[in-house]
């Protein structure tokens, strides 16, 4: 695989943000920049195209010159859903996929599940911060997509129980654990601020 050809990112940005007040949290503000920012500086330069998955807001997304896939099903299901229209959607032969909320998020992350996912000759890889994995980072087949369609049309949702269906690779990053840090509410985006500032 060659990642800078064969690999499309989405952006994971099309949820509720419920404990953000119901805020988009892809455009709420860190450090005088939308969040999603962070995350199209992190993904552009490892990846063949990056498009954006969101379910509000699509103008405004739009402005980054990338494309808007939404989710087919409605009623938030969560991000198995969107991960799915994205797969539905890309032309390359694998996805990458990282959230919205995640500003400290690694550079190398697309290359490290790459790794991990040649490696092992697996059909999906996902990252591991050395506790537990971090299933909306993940590299995922083109292929699978036909799967992750059945299961949740059969009403599933949960992300680890679908990824327990296929051979998974996992890729460790409990050597840049910052990577998984999310800002869900906004006393996490006063925390983020502070750590920003004390950084530069
Ligand atoms: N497309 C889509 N994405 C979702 C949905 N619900 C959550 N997400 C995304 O999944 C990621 C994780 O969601 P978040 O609310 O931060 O959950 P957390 O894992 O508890 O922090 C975020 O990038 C959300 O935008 C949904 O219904 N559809
Ligand atoms: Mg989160």
């Amino acid at each position: 695989m060659n990642i800078k050809t064969d690999v499309t990112g989405v952006i994971l940005a099309g949820g509720q943000a419920r404990r953000m007040g119901g805020e988009d949290k892809g455009l709420v503000m860190l450090n005088d920049k939308p969040m999603i920012e962070y995350i199209i500086a992190a993904l552009k330069p490892q990846t063949s195209k990056l498009i954006i998955n969101a379910n509000r807001n699509c103008n405004i997304y739009s402005q980054y010159g990338l494309a808007i896939v939404e989710d087919d099903l409605s009623g938030y299901c969560g991000p198995l859903s969107g991960i799915s229209s994205a797969l539905q959607a890309i032309e390359t032969d694998y996805l990458v996929t990282a959230p919205c909320d995640t500003p400290f998020i690694t550079h190398d992350l697309v290359e490290r599940l790459a790794q991990a996912l040649e490696d092992n000759q697996a059909d999906l890889s996902v990252a591991h911060n050395g506790e537990r994995i971090q299933p909306v980072f993940c590299m995922l087949k083109k292929s699978l997509r036909e799967s992750l369609n059945k299961y949740l049309a059969s009403g599933e949702r949960k992300i680890d129980r679908w990824f327990e269906q296929h051979h998974y690779a996992i890729a460790d990053f409990s050597d840049v654990p910052e990577t998984f840090d999310n800002i869900n509410t906004p006393e996490d985006v006063e925390q983020a601020q502070f750590r920003f500032e004390t950084l530069s």
